[in-house]
Order: structure tokens, then sequence, then C-alpha cells
């Protein structure tokens, strides 16, 4: 299910270049359902040709400009500004806990304190804002350019030995953030199992990606 060289329609469709278990890509995916767009999926383990638009932000930009309805970045120019800086600072999160979600036997030993200490500004910042999502009373671009990642974190219980869960009480909003986000319909669509992100990270681990896992039972 994954090609190189796909034998592409020439329809004015939009092309989605993914690969199914990176999470930058289901942030596209989700603005891609959120949208209603029609586009076409193509998956890839490695990009040859490039695709036109790259950075899953600026295509998440590009996408809500493009197709405004429904409209997901602030249309406020500050507020819009304060939620990239925010969405910017997501970084810090993915790069400390990488080396776990991904089974690095060489993870640092105070990857998850990092990890934790920058997922706090998360906390902090949904405590202040005081709704249920990042955007208000309705889902928006902040909810959508993180959640991928809260996707993933439940398959550190599986791939972890300490069976490693974010902290019920340090996390408290972030954690009933994440079962409302759960059940977006764009979320649903783009969902992929946790038993099957840990099983592909184990896959990757063991020098052997399991990328067609992705399609599993859909073949
Ligand atoms: N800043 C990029 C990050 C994309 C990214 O790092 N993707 C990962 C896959 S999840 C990747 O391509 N890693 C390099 C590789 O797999 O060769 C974006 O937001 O689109």
């Amino acid at each position: 299910m994954s090609s190189t060289r796909p034998d592409l329609p020439e329809d004015g469709i939009l092309r989605y270049f993914s690969m199914a278990f990176c999470p930058f890509s289901q942030r596209v995916h989700l603005l891609l359902a959120a949208k209603n767009i029609p586009h076409h999926k193509i998956y890839l383990t490695a990009v040859e040709d490039q695709p036109t638009l790259v950075e899953s932000l600026i295509i998440a930009e590009y996408l809500d400009q493009q197709y405004p309805h429904p409209r997901l970045f602030p249309t406020d120019p500050l507020q819009k500004a304060l939620d990239k800086i925010l969405i910017e600072r997501f970084a810090p999160v993915v790069r400390a806990v990488y080396p776990v979600l991904t089974c690095n036997a060489n993870a640092p030993p105070d990857a998850l304190q990092k990890f934790e200490k920058a997922l706090d500004v998360f906390e902090t910042e949904l405590t202040k804002r005081g709704t249920p999502y990042f955007a208000g009373q309705t889902i928006g671009i902040v909810d959508y350019m993180i959640w991928p990642w809260f996707e993933r974190f439940p398959s550190m219980k599986l791939n972890t030995k300490q069976r490693y869960e974010l902290d019920a009480k340090r996390f408290e909003k972030l954690l009933k953030w994440r079962d409302l986000v759960a059940q977006d319909e764009a979320v649903q669509k783009t969902a992929l199992d946790v038993q099957l992100h840990a099983e592909f990270q184990k896959s990757k681990t063991v020098g052997n990606p399991q990328y067609d896992i992705a399609f599993k039972g859909k073949l």
C-alpha cells in the first residue's frame, strides 16, 4: 500500500502525500477531513518527487484560507499570532518525547521529565483559556495541530517498561480535552488505533518498519 511512484490522475483534485504513521501528515489529514476537501491520498515511505507544498503548518494555513469552512485559524490577527506561537511551543514536547515514543533504547534518562515540563505549558494555557478546546467552545487549529501526538502518547503505556501514562492530576485539563477531541469527527476519520501505533514503533525499532499495518483490514 506504499508506493514511491504512484500513478496519478490529472483531474485537478488535491493530492495528499502522506506516510500513514506520521503525526505531521496527520495534521494535514485532519484539516482535509474537517473541511471535507476532496483529495487523493498517496501513501509513501519517502518522498521522491517533492510535492508542491511542504511543512504541515504552512499547508494547514493554506487549506484554511483556500477552504474557509469551517474556519479553523482565528480571524483576529492577534489571536492568530498567539495561537501560532502556542503551536510552536509544542515543538519542545515533541522533541522531548520522541525517543520514548519511538522506543529508542538510548532515550535520555530525563526525557519524560522534560516532556512533562514542556507539556505543562499546555495544561496551564488550557486552564487560563477556561474553554473546553484551545480554540474556545468549538475545535480549532491549536487542537488539531497538537492532536496527533495525543493519539500516540497512550502507546507509551504499551511500549515502555514503566507503562508510562500521563499523570491524571498534573494533566487533568489536558486529559479531559483529550477525551473530548477524541470524539471529533475529523479526528475519528484520521485515527489509528493505539495498538497499531505501538506495533509500528516497535517494528521501526527493530529496523523493519511496517508501514502497511495502517491498512490492516482495510485492503
Ligand atoms: N516540520 C515538518 C516535519 C515533518 C517530519 O519531521 N516528518 C517526519 C516523519 S513523521 C519525517 O519526515 N522524518 C524524516 C524521515 O522519516 O526520513 C512538518 O511539520 O511537516
